[in-house]
């Protein structure tokens, strides 16, 4: 299930701190480090799943439940979109070409007031 030497694979089991807002038996959502914008959140899967690029069919139910997750977090931290100017981003970045720098598959929450610093 996990891969040595992942950071994100160390965040979920707790070997390494995050400032984590959910854990349940199949994701953590925790606090980017880096923070893009007002609200910037990761949300992972447990497994091991290095991009999205290597997903299948098998991997839909856990797919649908982690942007269900987004949406259920979004809401929790008020940034859901309930009419007017409300709402978030929700970012997957998938390799070199994508930007993406942790090889563990993770989905990116942006919100708050713009102008943001990165991934505006
Ligand atoms: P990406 O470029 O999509 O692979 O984004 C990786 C993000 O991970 C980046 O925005 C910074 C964040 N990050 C990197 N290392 C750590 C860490 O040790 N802790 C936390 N909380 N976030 C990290």
């Amino acid at each position: 299930m996990s891969e040595d030497n992942c950071l994100f694979c160390k965040i979920a089991s707790g070997e390494i701190p995050s400032k984590k807002v959910h854990e349940d038996e199949e994701f953590v959502a925790f606090y980017d480090i880096r923070p893009a914008a007002p609200v910037h959140l990761l949300v992972i899967p447990r497994q091991h799943i290095a991009t999205l690029s290597e997903v299948t069919k098998k991997d839909a139910p856990l797919l649908g439940r982690m942007l269900i997750l987004v949406a259920n977090l979004a809401e929790q931290l008020g940034v859901a979109y309930t009419g007017g100017e409300t709402g978030f981003r929700t970012v997957i970045n998938t390799g070199p070409g994508g930007g993406q720098e942790v090889y563990h598959l993770h989905a990116h929450i942006l919100a708050g007031p713009r102008p943001w610093s990165r991934m505006g």
